[in-house]
């Protein structure tokens, strides 16, 4: 009896990791597909009166939502890399460009602090509302803690493009300001629009 229950409980372990390694691997290609989407939607913004219509951060916020903050985080770097290899990142020097590309995007993957929270909604009856709060909360915290380094960024490298008079401070406030509630707003709009295919873009098979 006890001979068997070893030898089930063995199985068991067995299995155990080679899931737990099927999740890894499964885990790596998504932060590899998630990043290489955002740095795609990153093509495709158009810009309307001046605003960029951009919701390029949600392929990584899905990352994050349903792998967690460190694959979030990952995601974010790696499309930050993506980003300065490809030519795409706007260079002012090292220190800039480690930033406002390796930092900020990186902190993107923030979002990933409210996966377990957004997939017990997914798992719960009813609780769509839920996931739409959660996700959008998310989003709103991975999108400000990017900006924060871009406020940052913005008065310690971009002050003299602020306007005669105007304090590098309040430049930069008002720069990333704007773009953060734009960006902020496209995405969870975009997010909400998604609701009907949450089941099968947010929930992770167990
Ligand atoms: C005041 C000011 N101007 C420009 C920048 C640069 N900036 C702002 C937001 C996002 C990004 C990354 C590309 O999406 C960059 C480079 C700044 N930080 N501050």
């Amino acid at each position: 009896m006890s001979k068997n229950r070893d030898i089930n409980s063995n199985t068991n372990s067995v299995q155990d990791v080679v899931e737990q390694r099927k999740t890894r691997i499964t885990t790596i290609v998504e932060i590899a597909l998630f990043a290489a989407l955002s740095m795609a939607l990153d093509y495709f913004i158009p810009s309307i009166g001046g605003l960029k219509i951009s919701f390029k951060m949600l392929p990584v916020i899905i990352l994050a939502l349903r792998r967690g903050l460190l694959p979030g985080v990952l995601g974010g770097l790696l499309w930050g890399v993506l980003q300065i290899l490809l030519g795409e990142a706007t260079v002012l020097g090292a220190v800039q460009v480690i930033v406002e590309y390796i930092l900020a995007f990186s902190a993107v993957g923030l979002a990933g602090l409210f996966r377990a929270a957004v997939q017990k909604t997914l798992y719960t009856e009813g609780a769509r509302s839920k996931t739409l709060l959660y996700g959008s909360v998310a989003t709103f915290i991975g999108s400000l803690a990017r900006y924060v380094f871009h406020f940052i960024a913005g008065f310690w490298f971009w002050s003299e493009y602020a306007p005669e008079g105007m304090s590098p401070v309040v430049y930069s406030i008002v720069v990333n300001g704007k773009d953060f509630l734009v960006e902020t707003a496209c995405t969870i709009v975009i997010f909400v629009l998604l609701a009907p295919l949450f089941d099968r873009i947010l929930r992770v098979k167990k």
